[in-house]
């Protein structure tokens, strides 16, 4: 971390400068930048002697940082500075730049590396060995700084290099459901780390650490307002606070992106209307963006949620997505911006199930979109499920680029207190075949735009970081930050492979750690479902906080939040069936996926209950009925927390104490409510089933009704006095 003055330094910032001097003492700030000292001192030397000399001519503002990221890396790592050169003098030199930096890189780094690629590679240099980090601009060789720094977080050789890389997806951005107040809209890590109100006198460190960490690893855009927006980001008071964290950004290759408001022309503008189509409009936008440019030349562009969940959009005048969508293109295209235009809208006033009305709005619409458009698609159908199938759309626009949006923050898998490792649940949905050009269409390749290569590419995940000394509230949770930047990079990339970086730069090399606790996390989103919501139940939470269960919620304020909306359980049986049956949403999917699912004997488990309404009596695969099966699986996904918070339990002084403790309290808490799921679930689903649960599981707890009378007071993620739950 470079030198700041401590006059400018935050409190959290101070914190863990304090942090450093104390090996037992760890509160999570530095996330996976720890740089610990390397204690293996064979391995160390060995690393010392390699990078003696450096020559890293650094005169941009990113090469900068990208330098003195590497130094504090080494020095942390190595209590190392390699002495500064312009030339090969002796020893061991790392090289380090561009065609532009470096005349002699003009050969050496291909145009394959792209924009954002970089290599790593052992050479020799006038007799001498070199490390040589190249890229064609200054943003791959901040990643290829972070990238080689990694290399040693991991305790990897360096003496025989030959790497290279770069993004398989353009846009790789975090969407911040950050309200101007500083509350977050499903937020569980404290309050938002915009502090609009100090904004844009004090930057504060937490700017930076956060641009840093993204950079780490490829992430490369920030929404940093709520999709559901308020008009007065774009006025000029917050234009120049938005400027302020640009700037910031900026140095790592991050741009800022701003959620605006459809109806922002007669809010702010005090125009009549915001029809898209009406000439005033246009003008007003167009102005706006050419202001928002004067502001931030490398404005990134907007991020719209419209008409959806109650806001405006250009429905809400007769027009349509396209409309809406190509009119905020034409007002940014001038200056290279995109708009993200979302695929999340249904409405209750229309009967259909709501499983498929995205692709009913949007399907009419491909290839209607202007270039700079992208459309942000949710993975699955309906809204960020601890399971979902994928989203039909993605099999379904094959003339509009379609972007990826995944939820980081724990909105529906148990807030920040439940450890769930994402990384399995977005490589279950981008491995999943769509069959849109025939076998082997995966969703990643359709999202890296490998059918379309003229397509725009893009990958969201809605953040999980807020205030909290640890930004994610979890430790753990900070995986999911990781792993997504990690997978939006390359959406082809292994959980197992990212969660062993991840432990062994946040944690400790030390196999007897990394191996158990990588198993427990590769197994923990599947934990989560089988104690929240097995078999393809979906969407039983509680309602409007979607804390703790709800399977019993049917008086919502519309059909289509209601639990029993979705589980559809009665005497006679449970799930929705979505087969030409019943809503036959299926045929949204092509006709491979289609059959796989709609049909009993191919339709996995996992799936089952998205896509049949089955008798409590029906015969699963394990032999077990289905009543029976749903028992198992809610025992032993509660039953799994405990197993998991056993083998933490073994991991006391392998780590620091700090957080080796608060994990431990965590796993506690989330073994209370993973019993409290099962036994809810299973009791309320007796009222229908009538079947008992099986004398080998312990009875649950209380009575069903205490469980349905649960009050959670001032339940996170939901702002303002909305403080009750079921
Ligand atoms: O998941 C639902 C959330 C809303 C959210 C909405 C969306 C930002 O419950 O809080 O609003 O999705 O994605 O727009």
């Amino acid at each position: 971390m470079a030198k700041y003055s401590i006059k400018n330094m935050c409190l959290p910032a101070l914190l863990f400068f304090a942090a450093i001097n104390n090996v037992y003492a760890d509160n999570g700030y530095k996330l996976w930048l720890e740089y610990n000292k390397i204690t293996n001192s064979p391995l160390a030397a060995a690393y010392r002697q390699q990078l003696q000399y450096m020559i890293f001519p650094a005169q941009s503002d990113q090469l900068k940082a990208a330098k003195a990221e590497l130094l504090t890396g080494l020095d942390g790592m190595l209590a190392l500075k390699p002495t500064d050169t312009k030339n090969i003098t002796g020893g061991q030199t790392i090289i380090i730049g561009t065609p532009r930096t470096l005349n002699a890189f003009s050969t050496i780094v291909p145009d394959s590396l792209g924009s954002e690629g970089y290599l790593i590679k052992t050479a020799l240099i006038n007799q001498k060995k070199c490390i040589v980090i190249a890229a064609n601009t200054d943003a791959g060789v901040m990643y290829g700084v972070f990238n080689f720094l990694k290399l040693i977080q991991t305790n990897q050789p360096i003496n025989k290099l030959d790497l290279a890389d770069h993004p398989r997806i353009m846009y790789r951005v975090l969407d911040h459901w950050d309200n101007l107040n500083r509350t977050i809209e499903r937020g569980y890590a404290g309050s938002s780390i915009w502090n609009w109100h100090k904004l844009p006198g004090i930057v504060d460190q937490r700017y930076i650490d956060y641009a840093r960490a993204n950079a780490s690893i490829g992430i490369n855009g920030s929404v940093v307002n709520n999709v559901n927006a308020d008009a007065l980001i774009l006025s000029p008071s917050y234009l120049l606070k938005v400027q302020a964290l640009a700037n910031v950004f900026r140095r790592y290759g991050i741009r800022i992106y701003l959620s605006v408001k459809f109806s922002s022309p007669v809010e702010l503008g005090g125009l009549k209307t915001a029809d898209p189509l009406d000439p005033a409009v246009k003008k007003w936008w167009a102005d706006k963006a050419d202001e928002i440019y004067r502001y931030i030349p490398d404005f990134g562009g907007f991020l719209v949620k419209a008409n959806s969940e109650g806001q405006p959009g250009p429905q809400s005048y007769g027009r349509t997505h396209a409309d809406g969508a190509n009119m905020l293109a034409d007002a940014l295209a001038p200056h290279h911006g995109i708009v993200m235009w979302r695929a999340f809208v249904y409405d209750n006033k229309v009967p259909d199930d709501r499983f498929k009305q995205a692709y009913n709005e949007f399907k009419p619409f491909d290839g209607k979109f202007k270039d700079n458009v992208i459309i942000q698609v949710k993975n699955g159908p309906i809204d960020f499920q601890p399971r979902e199938p994928f989203h039909p759309l993605f099999g379904a626009m094959p003339n509009t680029p379609l972007m990826m949006e995944f939820q980081l923050t724990q909105e529906y898998l148990g807030f920040s207190t439940h450890l769930v490792y994402e990384a399995p649940l977005f490589a279950e949905c981008l491995q999943s075949d769509t069959y849109t050009q025939g076998k082997g269409s995966a969703v990643a390749r359709v999202i890296k735009g490998d059918f379309n290569k003229k397509l725009i590419t893009g990958m969201a995940g809605v953040a999980n970081i807020g205030t909290d000394l640890n930004w994610c509230g979890h430790p753990f949770a900070q995986a999911n930050w990781y792993a997504f930047g990690r997978m939006a990079w390359n959406p082809d990339q292994s959980p197992a492979v990212i969660a062993a970086d991840w432990l062994k730069m946040t944690f400790t090399n030390d196999a007897g750690f990394v191996s158990p606790v990588k198993k427990f996390m590769l197994q923990s989103r599947e934990n989560t479902v089988d104690y929240m919501t097995p078999l393809g139940l979906h969407h039983i939470m509680g309602v409007s906080t979607h804390y703790g269960p709800g399977p019993w919620t049917d008086n919502a304020g519309r059909p289509d939040w209601n639990a029993t909306y979705y589980h559809r359980a009665d005497s006679a049986g449970i799930g929705f069936d979505r087969t030409g049956t019943g809503s036959n949403a299926l045929s949204q999917y092509a006709p491979e996926v289609k059959a796989y699912w709609g049909n009993l004997q191919t339709c996995p488990d996992e799936y089952l209950l998205w896509f049949h309404h089955l008798s409590w009596t029906y015969k699963m695969r394990s032999g077990r009925s289905l009543w029976d099966e749903l028992v198992h699986h809610y025992y032993m996904g509660a039953d799994s927390v405990k197993q998991m918070s056993l083998t933490w339990g073994k991991m006391q002084g392998k780590i620091d104490a700090e957080r080796f403790t608060e994990v431990k309290q965590l796993m506690q808490v989330q073994l209370n409510e993973a019993t409290t799921w099962r036994d809810a679930c299973v009791l309320y689903f007796q009222t229908f089933s009538k079947m008992p649960i099986g004398a080998a599981y312990p009875k649950p707890q209380y009575p069903l009704n205490y469980y349905k009378s649960m009050k959670f007071y001032y339940v996170p993620g939901i702002g303002g006095n909305n403080y009750m739950t079921n």
